[in-house]
């Protein structure tokens, strides 16, 4: 690693210096006047123009290493989404250039914060999948393997959302304005994609030819952003692309007069990357989503040939020096694209090229719900893709006779298996046979695709499935997010847990040290007080910061069971009504939650959710003693202030149903405990934590598939616990003036099969009990601040750094090229 003396921008006369120069030129003002967007802009493209130099620095060496070894590879990471958030603050960290930078902003009055306040969060993704990959990036990074993220540069990010009476409306992220300052464009390394065009197979010499004629071709012309890491001169780059006309518009139409039509082509190209959808979990098939895949997978797959030749010359070793990872299925287009250059645009038999690409690329799984596994209809894909749909009917014709033989006779299990099959391409089969590795991202998870999801894959070839638990940069989540805390672990324990997240079990013998208990309750209580205060300005109405905050923030989807915390919070709303003296600690429930725009019914569990705070909030009788608080548009922004300030963690997904989760993860490594149930995660964060410093309720996976096998009567649960009734008939008369009663008859009266699939009732006295348990630890302070420091050591084993180590030594085979001299 460089001496940071060597770096110019380490020096503070020569930083301030850079900031005045483009504040004059560019900017036309100057220290003394400038804004806090003013001082944005400086300096974050003051930050990109060093990340930019030490890539270029960083390039030589890890080709260098590459070519020198044959232990490294490098790595692709293709992902739909990144959910990358803001980047100037965590850039600052990382280059160790925060304190220079803020001091600075003191000298003119200004709040560091409220500069930080001034980027848009790029919202390029939907929830858990893209933070993930945001978080990896960062991993990889730090620990200095020689890694690219592909995906796309949509033009507008998750939706914003504003809650309008109660209910969830959708307003464009126009985030390119003030989030251009990180993107480079790269015009010169721009592709061109083939869609549609007249296809027609044909044999010459014993051999399948093709000829493809006027197919639409659209450009992908790459943005680059730098990532940075912590520690080293390391820089890597997410790539992401932008759909252009590949010619310019139609001058014939044009010149004719008719300038829409001449529009046309431009417009149609440009569409593709036009915004991200919006859905996670839930089915979206639609057209546009398949060209935003299938632009994704050719730009990415003939830059990584392009740069494979540049490096080597050869495409021979491909494998051994190239490992591409499909993050869920949405990328998985590359196993046939990869076929499609290596043997239309490189001459390759199919036997060389499968070997080549099936060793090459590797697949996480990210979800269990049968609906979230994505098919397209076969005549879509061949109309679209007609090459590639026809390498898929050879993909498929040959895997078919490969699961025969494992399979003899089993026709049922061969079609369940197979790529083509009701006209339709199956996205999960084709990226587990197309892999060399597949992964859960839970242990649970990991061992329910190979019980269940993917069981005869499993039987068929147990030894492609592996598991790699999730993993978060805590640097971004604790350190950056809560530095007080972050300055008393290094009080506490040094400051080697910066980069080697193993040294945070260390904390743990301050359990019982009474000082350290109370300095960690001190730092949870002005976390709060934080968030009360950004809660106030931002909706008008601040919680009480010596309530209980109690937290449920993530996606709003039926089987994280929102509902299931919002029954209790009824029946608690209910139970200070029937006795206004209850003794009980203030309460303040808070809730974070996007619905897809087509989820009808998660929508309105927002709309509940909300009413019932208008109710509740503007009661008297309960005021202050219950609040609830519905955070507009959580985002990575919101969440980090929001995890520092969370003390309970509410993880109550139905178990077997969340393949992981993350959240959990950033609150617990900001001390806030968990009450969930037995799924994803959650299992090992109870293994990492003990029994003890963890409320768990509620059936196990096992005992789900039961329940659902014997079958799930939820009107039996309902009239038999009459504290349930009252809160589930509360829905008919509703809040806030409006009646719920579709939410009653859902939990209830079976419309199609079953009531509710999640079975929020049957879990719902044991819910109760646990949080009565978790009330009354509250109330114990010691045992309280004990558990938080417990839960704080041991979420050193959630770090996206023993993530990407794992990928690295499991999956991927390769190392750092440039090992971080201060991680173990
Ligand atoms: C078909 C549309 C669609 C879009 C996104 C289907 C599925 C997805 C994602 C794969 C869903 C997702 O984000 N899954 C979450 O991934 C996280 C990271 O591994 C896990 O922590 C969460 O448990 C999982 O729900």
């Amino acid at each position: 690693m460089e001496k940071k003396a060597a770096n110019k921008y380490n020096d503070p006369s020569y930083f301030r210096g850079q900031v005045e120069t483009y504040l004059t030129n560019i900017l036309h003002t100057d220290l003394k006047n400038a804004t806090p967007a003013n001082m944005y802009q400086a300096i974050a493209q003051l930050i990109n123009r060093e990340l930019g130099e030490m890539r270029l620095a960083y390039n030589d060496k890890r080709k260098s290493v590459q070519k020198s070894t044959d232990k490294t590879k490098k790595v692709y990471y293709i992902c739909m989404e990144f959910l990358m958030g803001q980047s100037l603050k965590n850039n600052l960290y990382n280059l160790g250039q925060q304190a220079m930078a803020e001091d600075l902003l003191r000298e003119i009055h200004m709040d560091p914060q409220v500069l930080y306040d001034q980027e848009p969060d790029a919202g390029l993704g939907n929830g858990g999948l893209g933070r993930l990959a945001a978080c990896f990036m960062d991993a990889l990074t730090t620990q200095g393997y020689d890694a690219t993220g592909y995906s796309l540069c949509y033009e507008y990010g998750l939706f914003r959302q504003k809650i309008v009476d109660g209910w969830q409306v959708e307003f464009p992220d126009n985030w390119l304005p003030g989030g251009r300052v990180w993107l480079n464009p790269r015009e010169e390394d721009t592709f061109e994609v083939n869609f549609y065009g007249d296809y027609h197979e044909y044999w010459e010499n014993g051999q399948l030819k093709y000829t493809l004629t006027d197919p639409q071709t659209v450009e992908a012309v790459p943005y680059d952003l730098f990532i940075s890491g912590s520690g080293t001169t390391a820089v890597n780059k997410l790539r992401l692309w932008s759909a252009r006309s590949s010619g310019s518009f139609d001058m014939n139409a044009f010149n004719s007069g008719d300038f829409t039509k001449a529009a046309q082509r431009t417009n149609s190209a440009e569409m593709i990357t036009k915004v991200l959808y919006p859905a996670d979990n839930i089915p979206e098939g639609k057209e546009l989503r398949l060209k935003q895949q299938y632009l994704m997978v050719s730009a990415s797959c003939q830059n990584i040939v392009r740069d494979q030749l540049h490096l080597y010359g050869t495409l021979d070793n491909f494998h051994k020096k190239t490992a591409i990872h499909i993050n869920d299925t949405h990328p998985a287009l590359v196993v046939p694209e990869l076929m499609r250059i290596f043997m239309d645009d490189y001459g390759m038999g199919w036997e060389k090229a499968w070997e080549i690409v099936s060793n090459t690329v590797s697949y996480t799984n990210h979800t269990v719900l049968a609906e979230a596994l994505e098919k397209w209809n076969s005549s879509l894909v061949q109309s679209m893709m007609p090459r590639i749909y026809g390498i898929l009917q050879e993909i498929d014709r040959r895997f078919r006779i490969q699961a025969f033989s494992r399979f003899p006779g089993d026709s049922g299990k061969v079609d369940y298996m197979a790529v083509l099959q009701d006209r339709e391409v199956r996205m999960a089969n084709l990226s587990v046979i197309g892999s060399h590795k597949v992964n859960g991202v839970s242990k649970l998870h990991s061992q329910i695709l190979k019980d269940d999801v993917f069981h005869d894959f499993y039987l068929a070839t147990p030894e492609k499935f592996t598991n790699v638990t999730n993993g978060i940069a805590y640097r971004r989540w604790l350190c950056q997010a809560n530095p007080e805390l972050a300055s008393l672990l290094d009080d506490c324990i040094g400051s080697a847990y910066r980069l080697d997240s193993s040294q945070l079990k260390l904390f743990a013998a301050y359990r019982s040290d009474v000082g350290v208990q109370e300095e960690v309750e001190k730092i949870k209580r002005n976390n709060k007080v934080r968030l009360s205060n950004f809660i106030g300005q931002q909706w008008g109405s601040a919680p009480d910061p010596d309530s209980i905050f109690i937290v449920q923030a993530k996606r709003l989807h039926e089987y994280k069971r929102q509902l299931l915390n919002v029954l209790r919070i009824i029946s608690r709303y209910q139970a200070i009504k029937a006795d206004p003296n209850i003794d009980m600690r203030p309460e303040t429930y808070i809730f974070g939650a996007k619905a897809a725009p087509s989820y009808y019914h998660a929508k309105f569990i927002i709309q509940l959710i909300n009413k019932l705070a208008d109710e509740i909030n503007s009661d008297p009788a309960v005021s202050d003693k219950l609040r609830v608080v519905f955070l507009e548009n959580y985002s990575v922004s919101i969440a980090e202030k929001l995890m520092p300030a969370t003390e309970v963690s509410e993880q109550i997904s139905l178990a077997g149903k969340e393949a992981s989760g993350t959240g959990n993860m950033k609150m617990m490594i900001n001390g806030g405990i968990t009450i969930g149930t037995l799924d994803g995660a959650n299992v090992e964060i109870r293994e990492a934590v003990g029994p003890d410093n963890i409320f768990i309720f509620g059936m196990t996976a096992d005992e789900v598939r039961d329940c659902l096998h014997r079958g799930y009567d939820s009107s039996k649960i309902y009239s038999s616990d009459p504290v349930l009734k009252a809160a589930v008939d509360s829905l008919d008369r509703g809040f806030g003036g409006v009646s719920f009663s579709n939410i009653k008859e859902y939990l209830l009266k079976p419309t199609y099969s079953i009531a509710d699939p999640y079975m929020c009732l049957m879990d719902f006295k044991d819910y109760c009990r646990a949080h009565d348990e978790l009330a009354a630890a509250y109330e114990d302070r010691q045992r309280w601040n004990s558990m938080s420091i417990e839960n704080i050591a041991y979420a050193d084993r959630f770090s996206a750094d023993r993530s990407i180590r794992n990928y690295a030594d499991m999956i991927w085979d390769t190392r750092p090229v440039l090992p971080n001299p201060s991680m173990k």
